[in-house]
Parts: C-alpha cells; sequence; structure tokens
C-alpha cells in the first residue's frame, strides 16, 4: 500500500468520524510524510512538532501557522501505549492549541486508547491489531496456534494508565479481575462458558434461578415470567410429577425467547459406561435438552469421560461439584482440590464448579453457589445459607443459584428482581475500577 492510500484512509477515518479540526500534525517522524499528504491534497494548514528545538534563530518547537484556541488533529502510524502521541500533544498544548482526536493507522491495542482518552483525547484506528490477526487467519497466513498466542498476548498486556510516578500498569494487576465479557473473550474458552459469560453481560444477571417445583404447568410459568431475569435456569426434572418431552420442548423455547441456559441439576456419580446412559438415555434424554449438567468426582475422573463422549459433541458443558452448601459435607480439602484438577484436565468440556467459593483462579472457569438467600441460616435439613453479597463479593463465585429464596416469594418475579440485583451489584463492585470494555 502507498503513503497516498494510507494518507487517504487515514482522512477519510477523520472524516466518517465527523471530526472537526483547524489544522494537523503528524507524529515524528513516520507520520510526517502521511501528514503532509493529507494536508496538501486537502488544503489543510500543517504543523510540524520539532523533536528538538533549533539551537538558532525562532527556537521554536512547532512549524507553521498556531492560532492558539484551535482545534488539532494528530496523526499517527501506529499506537501501543500511547506515549508518542502524548508528547506531541503536550508541545501543542503548550502553544494553546486544542487536541480532541488522534487517527492512526494500526492500533496495537497495548493500552495507548485508554491512556488518550484519560487524557481526554479520542483515538480512532483504520485497523487494530486483532482486526488484523482475524484477517491474516482468514487469509491462512497465520496457523491457530499462533493466532491464539497472539489474543493472549493482547489480552494481557493491554495497559492502563498509572500509577503514581506515570507507569502503565498491566490491566490484570489494575483490574482486582476480569469482567464477565473479557471473560468471554478468552482464547480457548469452552464455547457454552462463553455464551453464557456473554448473556449474563447482556442482561446483567448472575442469578441462577433452581427451579424446584413438582409440576411442570408452574414450571413453564416460572420460566417465562422469571426468564428475563436469569442467565440459567436449573432443574430437578425427576422431581416432575407429569413429565413429557413435551414440556421439555416448551422449556427449551422459553429458554431461547429469554436467552438463559436449562442446567439439569443431575449429580451424576457413577462409573463412566452408567452415567453415559444416564445421560443419553431413559425417559429424560437429558442430553437432548439440557445445555449444562453436573457431576460428583467421587468415582474418579470416568465419571467425566463418560459424560464427554455423550456432551462434547454436542456442545453440552459440564460442572464439577467441587464443594457442597450443605451442613457436614465431605467435599471439602483434597477432595475440592481434586475436583479443580480433574476440572483443569477436562477443560474441553468441564467449565466450572458448584462450590460455595472460587475454587479456582483460572478466569476460564465459572464457579456457581448454591445455598444463597437474603438472611443468612439454614433449613431444618442441613441446608446452609449464605447472603449474595458475600457469595459474590467476598468468596469470589461468579452466580448464584437460588431457590427457595424466590420460590417462597408472594411475589416471585419481585424477589428474583431483588436477588438479580444483589448480585449484579456485588459482581460490579468486586470488579472496583476495572473498565476494560
Ligand atoms: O451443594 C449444593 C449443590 C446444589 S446443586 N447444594 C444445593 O443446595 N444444591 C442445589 O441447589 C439443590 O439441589 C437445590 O436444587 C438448590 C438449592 O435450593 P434452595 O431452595 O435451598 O435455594
Amino acid at each position: 500500500m502507498s503513503d497516498l492510500q494510507i494518507a487517504d484512509l487515514l482522512f477519510q477515518t477523520a472524516k466518517n468520524a465527523g471530526i472537526k479540526y483547524d489544522s494537523v500534525c503528524g507524529v515524528p517522524y513516520t507520520a510526517l510524510p502521511l501528514a503532509t499528504i493529507i494536508c496538501s491534497t486537502n488544503q489543510i494548514p500543517m504543523l510540524i512538532r520539532r523533536k528538538e528545538a533549533k539551537d538558532y534563530g525562532t527556537k521554536r518547537l512547532v512549524e507553521g501557522t498556531i492560532n492558539p484556541g484551535e482545534t488539532c488533529l494528530i496523526i499517527e502510524d501506529v499506537v501501543t501505549s500511547g506515549s508518542s502521541i502524548l508528547e506531541t500533544v503536550e508541545v501543542l498544548q503548550k502553544e494553546g492549541l486544542k487536541i480532541t482526536d488522534a487517527i492512526v493507522l494500526l492500533d496495537r491495542e497495548q493500552g495507548g486508547k485508554c491512556k488518550l482518552e484519560e487524557r481526554g483525547i479520542r483515538l480512532h484506528s483504520v485497523c487494530t491489531l486483532s482486526m488484523m490477526l482475524e484477517i491474516l487467519q482468514q487469509q491462512q497466513k497465520v496457523d491457530s496456534k499462533i493466532v491464539e498466542k497472539v489474543k493472549k498476548f493482547i489480552l494481557q498486556n493491554d495497559f492502563k494508565p498509572a500509577d503514581q510516578n506515570g507507569a502503565a500498569i498491566p490491566i490484570k494487576q489494575i483490574c482486582k479481575e476480569m469482567s464477565f465479557s473479557a471473560r468471554a473473550r478468552l482464547p480457548g474458552i469452552h464455547p457454552i462458558a462463553a455464551q453464557l459469560l456473554k448473556l449474563m453481560e447482556k442482561k446483567q444477571t448472575n442469578l441462577c434461578l433452581s427451579a424446584d417445583v413438582t409440576d411442570s404447568k408452574e414450571l413453564l410459568q416460572l420460566a417465562d415470567t422469571l426468564g428475563p431475569s436469569i442467565c440459567i435456569l436449573k432443574t430437578h426434572i425427576d422431581i416432575l410429577n407429569d413429565f413429557t418431552q413435551e414440556v421439555i420442548k416448551e422449556l427449551r423455547a422459553l429458554a431461547d425467547q429469554h436467552e438463559y441456559l436449562i442446567f439439569e441439576d443431575r449429580k451424576f456419580a457413577d462409573i463412566g459406561n452408567t452415567v453415559k446412559h444416564q445421560y443419553e438415555g431413559g425417559i429424560f434424554k437429558i442430553a437432548s435438552w439440557s445445555d449444562i449438567v453436573n457431576a460428583h468426582v467421587v468415582p474418579g475422573s470416568g465419571v467425566v469421560k463418560g459424560l464427554k463422549e455423550v456432551g462434547l459433541p454436542s456442545q453440552r458443558g459440564c460442572l464439577l461439584i467441587a464443594e457442597m452448601s450443605s451442613h457436614g459435607s465431605l467435599a471439602t480439602g483434597d477432595y475440592t482440590k481434586s475436583a479443580v484438577e480433574m476440572a483443569e484436565e477436562n477443560s474441553d468440556f468441564v467449565f466450572g464448579f458448584i462450590s460455595g467459593c472460587r475454587v479456582s483462579n483460572k478466569p476460564e472457569f465459572l464457579h456457581l453457589t448454591p445455598g444463597v438467600q437474603m438472611q443468612a441460616g439454614g433449613d431444618n435439613l442441613g441446608q446452609k445459607y449464605l447472603s449474595p453479597q458475600e457469595v459474590i463479593n467476598k468468596r469470589g463465585s461468579d452466580i448464584i443459584i437460588v431457590g427457595r429464596g424466590i420460590l417462597s416469594a408472594s411475589n416471585r418475579l419481585e424477589e428474583a428482581e431483588m436477588y438479580r440485583k444483589a448480585a449484579w451489584e456485588s459482581y460490579l463492585s468486586r470488579l472496583g475500577v476495572c473498565t476494560q470494555d
């Protein structure tokens, strides 16, 4: 591509963004010829920033006609951290000029945009490194391993300004943690996890309804009314008194309509060969309709391997029970650790845990916590309850699972909304300063 074409692309980008400016300045030195072409082709006044002041004559740092109060557009070829643009901005501002926008050919997505925005400058790029990567992949110029590697690099090296000494801080350090939508974009993330994280962000909900009712009409009514407030509808399909495949059909249609996932809380716990049949067959045919299932790790990894044989081809996902909410649970210590190891070894199928707190620091894994009610306490059969704030904010789980807390309320929708808001606000407060998206 010639300089003429590049200059035209930059000029058009500014035009499309509707930027108003009186003059143009290229960041020395690579962008100087580009700024020159833009200015001479379109008859725009040009300013040239000297990197070193002349030690004779006018000693000016900026050449060209400077009218204080006027707006100057910055042109640059590649932006990484944004520092070179800022150097030029500072010099121009000292001359009394206003800088509102900068146009670059390539944004390498390493914090430049963020750093400039913090100083009130919008960065417009013709292309980003992610876009370039996508194009190269489509054209089969890079293999998928490199693509994964670069994506990971971009994600881990996006920098956000700045500590007290002005040094850029990696996002990972400044953010207490990643947002749901950033996690959805992690390379190699399980498709169900990605889908779930995206819909959570879109609907602003990290509430899973435990729809523990025994009548199918009531189940469908719940799904329809509370659907917009939840990210997952959890079923115990074997407690229905009037189960038919017709119910499942309707439940699936509601899931698609209200955009939530279905999680059959079957808690598989047998040898691989048996769970395979339990998952696929019988009267329930769970694999045909449930996006998510869960398993105990007590039988060893065979249980996951068996389920995987059925679930993997249809892109289903599995959660491992690493901890339980009930009094006297034996799922603690080494047992929990083994569950995490088993998940890591089977991350093509397992995308998270049922647990009371965060048991893995890998952002690819989601944590779902049952035993949640507004008031701490329990029932008379050993269930123990924690509040949404405690679970999400203090214990670092991602999704609250609520059953009777909502089901026993006179207005279930109002109650569900209260749980949704409490859990979502706890998630936002956990994110703290993070504004990656
Ligand atoms: O450890 C656990 C794991 C699960 S999946 N403790 C639980 O309570 N559950 C399930 O969460 C349980 O089977 C029930 O469906 C739901 C909790 O319901 P609640 O009415 O006590 O909120």
